[in-house]
């Protein structure tokens, strides 16, 4: 199979591409001169956190990036905060996943693969209903991460009601939603692989009493799909044109042709032209791993994705790169929910950032510019880009990166200083 370098087609690709802007998915937000202190409100918080106000949308990847769901908002009688949510799991459900037109049988929490982000503040008395619809065939449950009762945990041992949901028949989970952290949330029926590789998982956010410093954030919850053979078929990068980047100025070109590469004040990267020609006609000629005759016959081949993404579907920040600004501080939720394959990993170019295991802690592990992940592992990443231009974001394991986990910063604004990195 040939596998084409794909670091090395994103230079090129940020060299031959004029294109205009797609995703600001930060439009909106509230903002703040200084982080509020500790009596903020409810209210006041939730708009911080960019809370949707549309609790039923069915984000698509692109929404997926900024969707935060905060649920139902009320107060007991003790004046605590309660957030209600519904999750209704639905099998068989055709789940578009990459622009090719690969179709996933998938089963759902709420329509749509990953399912919603779950955003909470510590303290608030959570109450999670899932629903499990009547026309499925399979017993679902809702496992969450973090601190609760066991009768809350969403597993069949013990022999609890939220173990196993019977089609047609629901349950709410109920706890205090505690420590802050970020996690991931998904059903725990055996055999849980399959439960999860077909699609019921999701993240859930535990936000701190006292809010974390103020910065764009975005989710990224990183997947795969095992798809019924007969199903598969090439999955192939969208050829070059059909990509949209910025129409990037003088000073965050990447259009520097030939021998002056050395134009450190102007961002220019310094990718040598003469492999453009050859490497644009490369661009479709990515394939997946069929599986071997023997392996077929011998019934014992191993159980493997042949799509992975980010946000649940392959390819899709190359076809709409998500637009930064130079100096600006971005907070990224990322959790691997990937079965079959035991790691994965986020990596940035052209940037480093703080990582923050699980979420857990106010202050940073490492500074880094790659992060590995084992299956349901998960941090908080925090970082800024000095200068302009076109980055990508992927997976280090490159052949998911060829098969769909590979996105675009498009990263605007003059160039600034880089951040001064301060030892912990
Ligand atoms: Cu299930």
């Amino acid at each position: 199979m040939f596998r084409r370098n794909a670091c090395l087609f994103a230079s090129v690709l940020s060299i031959i591409l004029i294109f205009s802007s797609t995703i600001s998915p930060f439009s909106n937000l509230i903002t703040y001169a200084q982080a509020p202190a500790t009596h903020i409100s409810s209210e006041q918080y939730d708009k911080i956190k960019n809370c949707t106000t549309d609790l039923s949308k069915k984000p698509t990847s692109i929404e997926y990036l900024t969707y935060f769901n905060c649920g139902h908002v009320s107060k007991d009688e003790s004046g605590k905060t309660v957030r209600q949510f519904t999750l209704i799991v639905q099998e068989n459900q055709k789940i578009p996943i990459s622009y090719e037109g690969h179709i996933f049988d998938g089963w759902t929490f709420n329509g749509t693969i990953p399912g919603p982000t779950i955003r909470v503040t510590e303290g608030d008395l959570v109450r999670i209903r899932v629903i499990n619809s009547n026309e499925n065939t399979h017993p679902h449950s809702l496992h969450t991460h973090s601190i609760h009762y066991a009768k809350n945990d969403g597993v069949s041992m013990g022999g609890y009601p939220g173990g196993a949901i019977a089609p047609g028949r629901s349950f709410t989970y109920e706890f205090i939603a505690q420590p802050y952290g970020v996690y991931p949330y998904h059903c725990h029926v055996d055999p849980i692989a399959d439960h999860i590789n077909r699609g019921l998982y999701g993240m859930m956010i535990i936000d701190p009493k006292e809010p974390r410093p103020q910065m764009n954030e975005m989710a990224m919850t990183l997947n795969g799909y095992d798809m019924d053979f007969d199903q598969e078929g090439p999955t192939t990068l969208p050829p070059a044109a059909s990509f949209q980047t910025s129409q990037q100025d003088d000073t965050g070109s990447n259009m520097t042709e030939g021998g002056d590469t050395n134009e450190t004040n102007t961002g220019s990267n310094m990718t040598n032209m003469t492999n453009m020609t050859n490497m644009t006609n490369m661009t479709n000629m990515t394939n997946i791993s069929l599986p071997s005759a023997t392996e077929e016959e011998s019934g014992e081949e191993e159980r493997g994705n042949e799509i992975y993404t980010v946000n649940g579907k392959a390819f899709d920040y190359m076809m709409h790169p998500i637009v930064l600004q130079t100096g600006k501080p971005y907070r990224i939720y990322v959790v691997n929910m990937l079965e079959f394959d035991l790691v994965n990993s986020i990596h940035i170019h052209g940037a480093m950032f703080d990582y923050y295991t699980a979420g857990t802690d106010e202050t940073s592990d490492y500074n880094t510019d790659i992060v590995t992940l084992s299956q349901g592992d998960r941090g908080i990443m925090e970082f800024t880009y000095a200068y302009p231009g076109t980055y990508m974001f992927h997976a280090h394991q490159t052949e998911f990166t060829d098969l769909g986990w590979m996105g675009l910063f498009d990263v605007r604004g003059d160039p600034v200083n880089p951040p001064q990195h301060e030892a912990t």
